[in-house]
């Protein structure tokens, strides 16, 4: 019997469709939260505190309340009864500090809500806000986690001993044993700096309360509405039938827009309480100092490797920031920094320890990579510090290294499972198109010229599509289908990317498909979008619904054309007899029957043509690459050019490679941000220095270099598509593949390691201090 999806000639998974999303965003008719204006919305303007750490001994809003405009004011006070924010606790034994909706009596990062504005227009409620009176009494600042944990630091929270969070320690072997006996030992010392994700929309909340369907409606931008749903009605004790979130179209998230935030619980209770719509849009510097930011850990890792360079052993120990509250997603990327160390490789005994500390700044939680880029960077720099030590090329010693293309699923020494790749053919196809032999000549040549340039590789893994995901489908009346997804795109392109999944499994068009997401109240529970995870596990749940609601279709249509079910195939457009093309029934004739119901019904089937399933695999899926880069560094000036990038990625089967290509060049714009220009600095007080973008340096289209990108194919068992991830895979293979290209153009300086990023004054000053020594 033939069946449905197997459209070979009119397949639509693997097709380059530009995205339908763009029409409606280029011409300027996107939907974000800040176009949406109920009648009678009141503005919120956040009051926050300009201490990093400061105990509030008084603070007086009666000037506040009397000015022009205002509706309301709101401490601490009034909104302490409400539930503590949530975070999930993946790490044992985890203490967690107050994450408050607004401060009270205490806070412990500057940017924390004081006190809430409620007025008529924003203008009036920032008017307001400077009449508010506040006195602090600053206590002592910890921005930075070593000094956070170190022995003597001052004590954030009373029962919170030493600032930690938590420690965890993974280790596999002997791997002290191995590192005493090993022919040689090599480590570095990374320190991350910590990045802001600057996405194009700030953070926006908009909430609004019927009273006569006791129904609360939050509009955020948000990756994951559902979670926020849930989070919002626990805190505010209501039921979630009562809460409704909206995602609407969102200028970006890059993993910090997750949440739950204090704004969305905060705008729900002030649009109940006072009975009247309410909306908060962070201003840039706002969003700058209160939006989740990410990486800042300091590693300490060692390899040790035998004579040939065969791993033996690795070990480290990573402190990772946490900020003063935690996000829900906080432990997150310290768990991945350190679960990942491994890498592409075998590594037969680990030590590592990781512990979370908590910081007197903005909360540090996900953003694109959430810990895979730490844990990728330390082990590509100790790669290849490796290989320098034993003179081996930096592409063989990770080709001696390689788990094997037969060796899946692999499970590594941290007890990750790997489910497929190889890592071998991804870095020989990379080595291969950037002719690394020609480049490895050209620079022995350009260096007798007295230039400065390196070659950098890396070798990546990133693991996609942890958890599930939900998909419903009906085919409608008119033969159109709505699919929905618990997904939530914002930037990605799900409605081009899922339709086709959904096109090519029911036998219609793409344009025949109406993808839903990012609304709570239309379909079944969700879970949303990051880590990489909407195609594997979004597009799997419609790829197996599709196929529930075909199979219905099918015996619908074999009665209809009485015909057994197994002689009926499924064909573009609907269904025939196989052999009699002119024995067809459309999907409109079909679900006509479907919603009559009644006799014309198989024996056993309900009326209807919908179904709804959740998606679940056993392990998540590996993505893995390789990526080539070529630089040079102008000696005058220190400014870095990559002048060769090529890059391999390895996502399995791709539905749309021309948003597959689109994703990876949006990470390796972020990815170059970070080994280039980007780093939130704090000084000693707990101040952010990098608050504005004058300050805070993020990559432009001009200073995106061109890059190869080449393929191979390692589909997944995992998922009925085979597919994995694309969404990160920048973020984490490019910073170490410049940053390693960087060292060897330096190494005959003396200089074994640079930290990001690697601006054009820092890499000047290294190669003036290294040619002063
Ligand atoms: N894709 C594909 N075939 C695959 C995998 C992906 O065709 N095998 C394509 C699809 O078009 C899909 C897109 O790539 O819509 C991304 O798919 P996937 O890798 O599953 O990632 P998610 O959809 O779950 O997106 C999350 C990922 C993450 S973690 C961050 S952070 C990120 C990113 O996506 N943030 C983004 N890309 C972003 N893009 C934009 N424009 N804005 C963001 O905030």
């Amino acid at each position: 019997m033939a069946q449905g999806g197997d459209h070979a000639d009119g397949a639509w998974v693997g097709r380059p469709l530009k995205r339908r999303e763009d029409h409606r965003l280029l011409v300027g008719s996107g939907r974000y939260v800040d176009d949406i204006s109920p009648p009678g919305c009141a503005h919120v303007v956040l009051l926050r505190s300009p201490h990093a750490h400061a105990l509030i001994a008084r603070i007086d809003v009666e000037a506040a309340r009397r000015a022009p405009g205002v509706v309301a004011v709101v401490t601490g006070a009034e909104v302490k009864h409400l539930q503590p924010m949530p975070v999930n606790r993946i790490m044992p034994d985890m203490r967690v500090p107050p994450h408050p909706i607004i401060g009270d009596g205490i806070v412990h990062a500057a940017g924390t809500p004081v006190a809430a504005v409620v007025a008529d227009t924003v203008y009036a409620a920032r008017d307001a806000c400077d009449l508010i009176d506040v006195a602090y009494e600053p206590l002592q600042a910890l921005p930075e986690p070593e000094g956070a944990v170190a022995e003597g630091a001052a004590t954030l929270y009373p029962d919170i001993a030493g600032n930690r969070c938590f420690t965890r320690t993974l280790r596999e072997g002997d791997a002290a044993r191995a590192v005493a006996g090993a022919a040689r030992t090599v480590s570095v010392r990374v320190v991350q700096q910590r990045l802001s994700a600057v996405a194009m929309e700030p953070r926006s909340v908009l909430a609004s309360f019927d009273a006569s369907t006791d129904e609360l409606t939050i509009w955020t931008s948000c990756q994951a509405p559902f979670r926020v749903r849930g989070e919002v009605a626990r805190l505010l004790d209501l039921p979630e039938a009562r809460v409704r979130v909206i995602a609407p179209d969102v200028g970006g998230g890059f993993g910090v827009k997750t949440g739950p935030y204090r704004e969305e619980v905060l705008l729900g209770w002030l649009a109940r309480r006072l009975g009247q719509p309410v909306k908060w849009i962070a201003t840039r510097g706002e969003d700058q100092i209160t939006t989740n930011q990410a990486r800042g850990s300091v590693c300490e890792g060692e390899l040790a490797v035998d004579a040939e360079g065969r791993i033996k052993a690795l070990r480290a120990k990573i402190t990772s920031p946490l900020g003063a509250s935690l996000m829900n997603a906080a432990p997150g990327s310290p768990w991945n920094h350190a679960r990942l160390l491994p890498g592409c490789y075998v590594v037969p005994a680990c030590d590592i320890t990781v512990t979370g500390a908590l910081t007197t700044t903005t909360p540090v939680s996900a953003y694109r990579g959430a810990g895979r880029p730490e844990a990728c960077f330390v082990i590509e720099r100790l790669m290849d510090n490796a290989a320098r030590a034993l003179g081996i090329d930096p592409a063989e010693i990770r080709i001696r290294n390689f788990i094997a293309a037969d060796a899946f699923p692999f499970k590594t020494a941290t007890g990750q499972v790997y489910d497929s790749g190889n890592y071998r053919l991804a870095l020989e196809t990379a080595l291969a198109a950037a002719d690394y032999e020609g480049l490895r000549r050209a620079q022995a040549e350009r260096r007798k010229r007295g230039e400065i340039v390196g070659i950098g590789l890396c070798s990546y893994v990133e693991p996609c599509a942890l958890g599930w995901e939900s998909g419903s489908i009906k085919v409608e009346r008119s033969g159109r289908v709505t699919a929905i997804t618990g997904s939530s795109a914002h930037g990605q392109g799900h409605e081009t990317t899922f339709a086709q999944i959904v096109a090519d499994h029911l036998g219609v068009t793409p344009d025949d498909v109406v993808v839903v997401h990012g609304d709570t109240r239309s379909g079944p529970e969700g879970f949303g979008t990051f880590g990489s995870r909407s195609v594997a596990l979004g597009g799997s749940a419609l790829q197996k619904v599709a196929v529930d609601v075909r199979e219905k279709g099918r015996r619908i249509a074999a009665n209809m054309l009485e015909a057994a079910a197994a002689d009926v195939i499924s064909v573009a457009g609907g269904f025939q007899v196989a052999g009699v093309p002119q024995r067809r029934v459309l999907w409109r004739e079909v679900a006509a029957t479907a919603y009559a119901g009644g006799h014309a019904l198989p024996k056993g089937d309900t009326p209807g043509l919908e179904a709804t399933t959740y998606f679940q695999p056993d392990t998540e899926v590996w993505t893995f690459g390789a990526i080539v880069c070529a630089i040079r560094i102008e000696a005058e000036t220190g400014r870095l050019v990559a002048e060769r990038l090529v890059w391999v990625d390895d996502a399995g089967t791709v539905i749309n490679p021309l948003l597959a290509e689109g994703q990876l060049h949006g990470s390796l714009a972020q990815g170059l941000g970070q080994a280039l220009m980007e780093e939130i600095v704090y000084d000693a007080d707990g101040q952010l220095v990098t608050g504005t973008l004058m300050d805070y340096a993020i990559p432009r289209a001009d200073e995106v270099p061109h890059v190869m990108i080449e393929k191979t194919c390692t589909p997944s068992p995992r998922n009925p598509l085979g597919a994995k991830g694309v969404g990160e895979a920048g973020c984490i293979g490019i910073p170490p593949a410049v940053v390693n290209a960087a060292v060897d153009a330096l190494a005959h300086l003396g200089i074994t390691h640079l930290d990001m990023p690697l601006t054009p004054a820092r890499l000047w000053a290294a190669i003036r201090n290294a040619k002063r020594s």
